[in-house]
């Protein structure tokens, strides 16, 4: 296979800063492009607060997804925290108002539920790059990324129990199945924190390498990510999440599939048909086994 596509380079690539179509600059996050490379790198960056986000951050978060969503020259997105204490230490505690986090306007919200179901949604890999902590509402938003890479000061955890908050979606079901429901509970419920090698060894993350390698490595994944088929992985990742996401798993994969379809004269024939106003010939299409 390498003597085919030659070993994957490592050089960190030459970012540069992107916006989205409001035109509007982040404040709360910092947006990159790779040039030339098709990856998109959302740092979360409040660093003097762990990077824990408020619903103004999770907005822009959104905002940035979105765009890397549309852009057809992006093909794999990290997901980090600016520094290297934390990836995201979750909702912001100082914001937490007697309904949810408040900051811009008087409601509370709980808006990173939004954040969360839009990665997991998302037709194209978002990677977690984990220096740091990544714990409650950030230890969440690492598990609904598609892969983690953690450096080897990464630490992980749930603190809920002990702030008075729980993630009873996606924060416990994607755990469960991520780590197996008893280690699941024993994280909820105990509020331990685990270093890197043990959250390796619970299937929370994908790889864990030194702290100054992890921009590297993360950027090598998704180079190798990049060399494959964009069609075949986004069908693996509607694929592996459609049991879990139940009719919303199988809305992404049903429209994977009409996405194919369009593609195929046997399609066509049937748009053709209606604007030529004609019966359609489905008769030379197979019916295959
Ligand atoms: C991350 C920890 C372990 C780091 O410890 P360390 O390195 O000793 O640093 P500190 O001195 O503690 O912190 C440095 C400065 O950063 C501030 N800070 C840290 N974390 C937060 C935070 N989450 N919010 C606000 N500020 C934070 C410190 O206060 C300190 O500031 P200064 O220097 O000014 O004193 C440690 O910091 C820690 O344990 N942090 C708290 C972790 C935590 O409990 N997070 C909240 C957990 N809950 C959630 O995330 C809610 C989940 C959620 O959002 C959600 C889930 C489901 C449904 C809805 C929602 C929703 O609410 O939207």
């Amino acid at each position: 296979y390498h003597r085919v596509h030659g070993a994957v380079p490592t050089h960190i690539p030459t970012w540069k800063a992107a916006i989205d179509d409001s035109g509007k600059d982040f404040a709360d996050i910092i947006y990159d492009k790779a040039v030339g490379e098709g990856i998109a790198k959302i740092t979360i960056n409040r660093p003097e607060r762990r990077n824990a986000f408020r619903p103004e951050t999770v907005k822009e978060l959104m905002r940035a997804f979105n765009d890397a969503r549309d852009d057809n020259s992006i093909g794999v997105i990290i997901l980090t925290g600016k520094g290297t204490k934390a990836f995201c230490s979750g909702g912001d505690q100082l914001l937490r108002g007697k309904d949810g986090y408040v900051d811009y306007d008087s409601f509370g919200r709980l808006n990173v539920l939004d954040l969360q179901v839009q990665i997991r949604r998302l037709p194209k890999p978002v990677i977690a790059m984990v220096a740091g902590y990544a714990v409650g509402g950030g230890h969440v938003l690492h598990m609904v990324c598609d892969l983690t890479i953690a450096a080897d000061n990464a630490v992980f955890g749930q603190t809920g129990p002990k702030v008075g908050s729980f993630d009873a979606g996606y924060g416990a079901s994607i755990m469960s199945r991520l780590i197996g429901p008893k280690r699941a509970r024993e994280m909820w419920y105990m509020t331990r924190f685990y270093n890197a090698k043990e959250a390796e060894k619970m299937g929370l993350v994908n790889t864990v390498v030194p702290l100054e390698k992890l921009e590297e490595e993360t950027v090598k994944w998704c180079r190798e990510i990049l060399r494959n088929s964009p069609m075949a992985i986004r069908l693996c990742k509607a694929a592996i999440n459609a049991a879990d996401d139940g009719h919303a798993g199988l809305q992404q994969i049903g429209g994977d599939a009409t996405l194919l379809f369009y593609g195929t004269e046997e399609g066509n024939e049937g748009k053709n048909g209606y604007l030529e106003r004609r019966k359609p010939d489905f008769s030379r299409f197979p019916r295959l086994p």
